[in-house]
């Protein structure tokens, strides 16, 4: 592993601009990356090269990158203390991933869930793309030379592959790549479909009463809660086979800093409709900030393309050395 002594040490993740942001997404990673940013060198982007794995229409893929882009900073990506750019706006991106798809071997993308499942999903469109979808991810993260990669429980098979990728090319040639560590929260890490508790919350559901988007306006989220299944025993209390409460205290801790016993003592004896009226109006007040500094970011086309240009710039540079090193070390014929 190359070593990282002088500088802090750097983390690097992404999402994908592919509809609309989840509280699933904000409590398993966008949270976490806006309080990881003074303490590390953190750089941030919007994986768009990764959205068209699904097919997309432009017009509003466009409109959904932007959007996000400014979500992202209403959050609190703070453009001052962190490179945050869009995939596609640097080209190292894509060269490199097809370097590592020489590096993945067939048999270990087969057996990535995320593939399984989608490919279920779009059963018309299993593309090349979406099996080579971690070979980008990890050409992403192995750019930068990451130290550690912030996300959700779903992607940890993805950072395994990631580590395996960066491994087996720092020995076939010499040390080339930081193996990353994944930096996945305690909680928050696998928020559950408000319908369906067995599945995770996804911004692709088909059912928007599953999810819980940062927009959604605050009747719409209390009515989310308020339908959200749970069980018949009434009580609320953190236990194995009561997956719809379990889930639903896992977000009210999260949004607001309470434990499992003070949630349990505070709704000892009232029943499950008090419950999630709290649920709901916690994260309604936590999402209230973030609603109007969206309303102001999105509004401010310009200012949004100087800091995703200003972004790419700074990117592209770390990404261009990293690449030229690789090239290099392969053997490729230098064209200067
Ligand atoms: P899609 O539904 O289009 O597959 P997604 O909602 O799974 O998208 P991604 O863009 O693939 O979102 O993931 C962005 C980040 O959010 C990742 O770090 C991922 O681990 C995290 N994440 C996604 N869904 C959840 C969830 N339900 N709970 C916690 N973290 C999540
Ligand atoms: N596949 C990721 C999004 C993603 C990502 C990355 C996350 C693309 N590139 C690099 C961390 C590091 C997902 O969350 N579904």
């Amino acid at each position: 592993m190359e070593a990282n002594t002088e500088r802090k040490p750097v983390i690097f993740s992404a999402i994908q601009p592919s509809g609309t942001i989840t509280l699933g997404n904000y409590l398993g990673a966008l949270k976490n990356w806006v309080s990881l940013q003074d303490e590390y060198d953190c750089i941030f982007s919007l994986a768009d090269l990764h959205t068209i794995t699904v097919r997309q229409e432009p017009a509003k893929f466009r409109k959904n990158t932007l959007e996000a882009y400014a979500l992202l900073l209403a959050c609190g990506i703070d453009p001052e203390k962190s490179i945050f750019f869009i995939q596609s706006h640097v080209s190292a991106h894509a060269e490199l991933a097809w370097v590592l798809n020489c590096y993945t071997q067939f048999g270990e993308l087969s057996r990535m869930t995320q593939f399984k499942d989608k490919a279920a999903k779009h059963a018309d469109n299993v593309n090349a793309g979406l099996f080579a979808y971690p070979s980008l991810m990890a050409a992403d993260i192995l750019l930068y030379q990451a130290d550690l990669v912030p996300v959700g429980a779903d992607q940890k098979q993805h950072l395994e592959l990631t580590r395996n990728i960066a491994e087996r090319f720092n020995s076939a040639y010499s040390p080339t790549f930081t193996v990353p560590d994944g930096y996945i929260p305690k909680q928050g890490a696998r928020v559950m479909s408000l319908q369906d508790p067995s599945r995770k919350m996804s911004k692709s559901d088909e059912n928007a009463n599953g999810y819980v988007a940062l927009l959604d306006p605050p009747e719409v989220v209390m009515k989310k809660f308020k339908r959200a299944v749970t069980d018949s025993d009434a009580c609320v209390k953190y236990a194995e086979g009561k997956d719809g409460v379990n889930n639903l205290m896992g977000i009210y801790a999260c949004v607001t800093g309470k434990s499992y016993e003070e949630i349990e003592q505070e709704f000892q004896g009232r029943g499950y409709g008090d419950f999630k009226t709290a649920v709901g109006e916690a994260v309604v007040e936590h999402l209230r900030p973030i609603q109007e500094r969206f309303q102001k970011y999105i509004a401010d086309k310009a200012y949004l393309e100087q800091c995703y240009r200003n972004g790419a710039e700074r990117a592209g540079r770390i990404a261009g050395r990293t690449l030229a090193k690789v090239m290099k070390k392969i053997g490729f014929l230098p064209a200067r």
